[in-house]
């Protein structure tokens, strides 16, 4: 039943961004009460749990939110969507957690999806509440669910912007082998070693810078250029203080210790743009430059999620285009996109040449013999247009999708980027699936 549902799925997902109007099977999927939300979510999970094993991870998490307000007319009342952004819009927030090898960076799965939505009418409350019954509580969530998926990793560092600072995570999410790697949100007050009060920024500004690092901040269309960012690097050990406003809190210890990495770009690296400055918090100690720099590298791989949700949102998925009229329809697309998207992005990956995955992180026994039937009309007479990779390694099957996605397979050309490979992978599962259903499959072989 697993395997039909699976294979249904491909079928499925050639369509996402394609002619709404043709898709009948995959309107009577996603509306089929039978396939659950949160079991496309354990899907995810499940697959997940067999690629970390034994190594060290990042979880990089980040919300964000689908917005329909585009379609807002045309989707029915009360069917799992709810207000977001101004208020007014519908649609639904996602919280996503990405797991990445934390020394290749390569995207190994999801350990985590949250799909949430915000009621119509809710009062802002007059007393504190405790953190469970918050939005915000979903940073700690997201941690706890990801970590039955984690068990094999050798250690788990989840990767939070600012959003993630809060008190309650420091205290409730570290073990022996579970760490937090966060950007700080507010300039709090806080104790040194020594026991004096300072306010944290304050307090690293005055620390000696130990090196220097820098990095390609990737571009963002409308805001800013793409920059090779300098900063210098600074790091110290503090003691975080019990916020005291909060009855909640209470049961807490009334600090952690933790220690400060700041990566502050120097005025010239910024120009006239705004400089780049992370003040950390990590649960990792950090006692010498190597450690900083390791802290500061592995916040700026951070891009990779924004990365993802911008196929989804845009280029390659177009979720907000769809124009199905049930929202638990339209979530259940979502938790498939992502799945898909997650895909794209070992494609691209696999082909730089920076991390190897074994195929079968992206594609099953029968996949894998289609994408043998394809190869052969696909490669050339010359070795320049052979596929150059093993059959047992995802380059390879990355070097077939960019084929089927327009790249002509010269090593002189661009590198094939998501769309291509967003293209590619529709193309290769509409065609699998016709191969599928085809009695004779040889004839695919000329
Ligand atoms: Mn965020």
């Amino acid at each position: 039943m697993e395997h039909k549902i699976a294979e249904k799925q491909t079928i499925v997902i050639n369509r996402l961004s394609d002619n709404w109007s043709e898709l009948m099977s995959f309107y009577r999927y996603l509306g089929n009460d039978k396939v659950r939300e949160g079991a496309l979510i354990e899907q995810a999970q499940s697959q997940c749990r067999g690629q970390v094993a034994g190594k060290d991870v990042l979880v990089l998490q980040d919300s964000t939110e689908i917005n329909y307000a585009s379609h807002q007319g045309l989707i029915q009342a009360e069917s799992g969507l709810g207000l977001v952004g101004n208020n007014q819009d519908i649609g639904y927030f996602a919280h996503c957690s990405l797991v990445i090898d934390a020394q290749q960076g390569s995207v190994l799965g999801l350990s985590d999806v949250q799909l949430w939505i915000r009621a119509a009418g809710q009062e802002k409350p007059t007393a504190p509440l405790p953190i469970e019954k918050k939005e915000t509580y979903r940073w700690i969530k997201a941690c706890q669910a990801s970590q039955p998926c984690l068990q094999q990793a050798r250690e788990v560092t989840f990767v939070q912007d600012r959003e993630g600072d809060i008190y309650d995570s420091f205290v409730r999410v570290p073990d022996e082998r579970t760490h937090l790697l966060i950007r700080s949100r507010v300039n709090r007050l806080i104790e040194t070693m020594q026991g004096e009060k300072h306010k944290l920024y304050d307090y690293a500004d005055q620390q000696p810078a130990c090196g220097g690092y820098s990095f390609l901040l990737p571009g963002l269309p409308g805001k800013r250029k793409q920059r090779n960012v300098e900063m210098q690097v600074r790091f110290v050990q503090v003691k975080l203080l019990r916020p005291d406003n909060n009855p909640h809190a209470k049961v807490y210890p009334k600090n952690v210790t933790l220690y400060l990495v700041q990566g502050k770009e120097t005025p010239q690296s910024a120009g006239k743009e705004k400089p780049v400055e992370w003040n950390l918090l990590t649960t990792h100690p950090v006692s010498c430059f190597e450690q900083a720099l390791q802290m500061v590298h592995w916040y700026s791989l951070r891009w990779i999620i924004e990365d993802y949700f911008r196929l989804l949102k845009s280029e390659g998925f177009n979720l907000e285009a769809s124009e199905l009229e049930q929202g638990y329809s339209l979530r259940k697309l979502g938790v498939i996109a992502m799945k898909s998207a997650l895909l794209v992005m070992q494609l691209r990956q696999a082909r730089s040449a920076t991390s190897t995955q074994p195929i079968a992180v992206g594609f099953s026994v029968v996949q894998q013999a289609f994408l043998k039937v394809l190869l052969v009309g696909l490669e050339g007479q010359t070795a320049k247009h052979k596929n150059p990779y093993q059959e047992s390694d995802l380059a390879w099957a990355s070097w077939i999708i960019a084929r089927l996605g327009g790249w002509k397979g010269y090593q002189s050309q661009r590198p094939p980027g998501v769309i291509t490979f967003t293209r590619g992978l529709k193309r290769f599962e509409s065609m699998l699936a016709g191969w599928l259903l085809a009695p004779d499959k040889d004839m695919y072989k000329h």
